[in-house]
């Protein structure tokens, strides 16, 4: 058995009411990082992602495609599946709420409720909104200029529900929710989002709608059929699934609780409220963190379907390169918050901080290397002060991005990086490589040397973020496969190994020319 520390990320599982898009994408991204990022750092990783395929929104969407339910969950979980491929993420496993092992969890965590205390048969009339699958007091609703009633936090039209259902018993969970949220300070993060649901929880909380009667995809309510639980209770309860719950003995139990389960800060209520009143009145215990990000809008202007302005991840990448791709959603806005997605900033990150910066290091270097040193690693003399401290700020790099990673602070740890890129392009005009070969080859050798290892360093930090680039660039300097995790990360390259002839790695974006008419 492994004694390595155990790290689990989990992303939300995806509605299969629709199509992926940019906003998906990039909390499945933030969290492949993570992992990829903890794998090189020793950590024994699990990370999960899937689909969340019950309830009414998907009944009516399955309804409205003429298809039944599970067929038509089948067919849209597909395309959450083919976007693992297209974005590079490296999930351990895809798991989708129509599995037979997540209806036994879902049921044995009712049960424990229900043994709890914590569930009673009442009655449920109030306003739902099927698009949000959310209940709303009347005061969180308003009624609109077109006489439809709406969500005042989401905009999604409510309608009036009357139905026997059974309640978790929310209510008497508020004390110990503000107690557990006090004695673990990272549970809840960015800090505005903390005081978000301090503040919700303080206000009082109500006993939970968790079963429905006026449908029936969903997970039936154990002893009660007619009831199906509410897809939140379900959605929530894929985190344990996976980890074999209620078999504790499950060889994946040992990921529970999970690390961090990173979310968009529209689902941060379920999260850091619904979910470890759940657990805790199971006995479970709650995650460690989670993180709610913000929100993309399209050139300033909310992404929907109906504005037809919807980003498909999978059109960017063909578009801008998927490395290009993954750098500019992580480095662009910092994480936590709202984004705008402009195609001139992507352009721009593209062409300034790959190409330029980052692309045109590499390039000059190891092409200067490649006519001088004899395809080689450059001979390594004795070291100048310039030198040094080029190499103690990549092998700072390391630490500094380890505890960005370990706040979710991708955009302060990829600025790190570029700010040692940015140093090493000052050593190179300073240092001036290409005069030296005249007076003093075997300093041209060392500064050459410096750069190769310097890039290195910045590049095994690049791999969870741009693994295929960062593998491209690592091949060239001949790093072997074995020594590209942390543990490799003071291992120095050896003067004379042989290096393959080098290429460019990040070409610049032109705009295509615009057809003759
Ligand atoms: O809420 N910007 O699923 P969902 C950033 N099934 N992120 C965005 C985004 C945008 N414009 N749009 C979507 C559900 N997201 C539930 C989750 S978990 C137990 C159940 C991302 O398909 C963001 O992570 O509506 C958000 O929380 C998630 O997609 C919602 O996905």
């Amino acid at each position: 058995m492994s004694s390595r520390k155990t790290y689990y990320v989990t992303t939300p599982i995806y509605y299969v009411n629709d199509v992926p898009h940019i906003g998906h994408a990039y909390t499945t991204l933030a969290c492949d990082v993570l992992a990829r990022f903890m794998r090189l750092d020793g950590r024994d990783v699990h990370f999960l992602t899937g689909t969340d395929e019950h309830g009414q929104k998907i009944e009516k969407a399955a309804a409205a495609a003429g298809l039944a339910p599970q067929a038509f969950a089948d067919k849209v979980s597909v395309s959450f599946r083919e976007l693992i491929g297209a974005m590079n993420y490296s999930p351990d496993n895809f798991i989708r709420t129509t599995e037979p092992r997540h209806y036994r969890a879902c049921q044995a965590l009712w049960e424990k409720l229900e043994e709890a205390g914590d569930i009673y048969l009442g009655k449920y009339a109030g306003w739902y909104s099927v698009r949000d699958e959310t209940y709303f007091v009347e005061g969180e609703t308003e009624v609109g200029p077109d006489s439809k009633r709406r969500a005042l936090s989401t905009g999604a039209e409510v309608e009036w529900v009357e139905e026997p259902s059974y309640f978790f018993r929310l209510s008497a969970w508020a004390e110990r929710l503000l107690a557990f949220y006090e004695a673990n300070p990272r549970f809840i993060a960015p800090e505005s989002r903390r005081n978000e649901v301090l503040s919700f929880v303080r206000g009082g909380l109500q006993d939970l709608s968790v079963s429905r009667t006026s449908f029936s995809w969903g997970v039936p309510v154990p002893g009660d059929p007619k009831h199906v639980m509410y897809v939140w209770l379900d959605a929530l309860t894929n985190y344990i699934t996976e980890c074999g719950y209620p078999d504790t003995s499950d060889a994946l139990w040992k990921f529970w609780p999970a690390d961090l389960h990173m979310v968009g800060k529209d689902i941060i209520r379920f999260h850091c409220v619904f979910w470890p009143a759940f657990l805790m009145a199971a006995g479970v215990a709650p995650p460690q963190r989670v993180f709610a990000h913000g929100w993309w809008t399209n050139e300033g202007q909310k992404i929907s379907k109906s504005l037809g302005n919807v980003i498909d991840p999978v059109e960017l990448v063909a578009t801008y390169g998927l490395d290009p791709v993954r750098y500019f959603l992580l480095r662009e806005v910092p994480f936590g918050n709202d984004g705008d997605f402009q195609r001139r900033a992507m352009i721009g990150r593209l062409n300034g901080d790959l190409a330029n910066a980052y692309g045109n290091l590499c390039q000059r270097v190891l092409s200067i290397v490649a006519r001088n040193c004899g395809g080689q690693v450059p001979g390594k003399g004795p070291l100048i002060d310039a030198d040094t401290a080029l190499l103690e700020r990549a092998r700072a790099l390391l630490a500094i991005v380890r505890t960005e990673l370990e706040e979710q602070a991708f955009h302060r740890a990829l600025a790190a990086l570029w700010d040692v890129v940015g140093e090493a392009n000052r050593y190179v005009d300073a240092q001036a490589p290409w005069a030296l070969a005249k007076t003093d080859p075997a300093r041209r050798d060392t500064v050459l040397w410096v750069l190769a290892e310097t890039i290195r360093r910045v590049t095994l930090l690049v791999q969870p973020f741009m693994p295929g680039s960062a593998a491209r660039i690592l091949d060239q300097l001949a790093v072997p496969e074995a020594q590209r995790a942390f543990s490799a990360f003071d291992a120095e390259l050896l003067p004379g190994t042989a290096l393959p002839a080098p290429q460019g790695v990040f070409p610049r974006y032109a705009e295509p020319a615009k057809a003759a008419s």
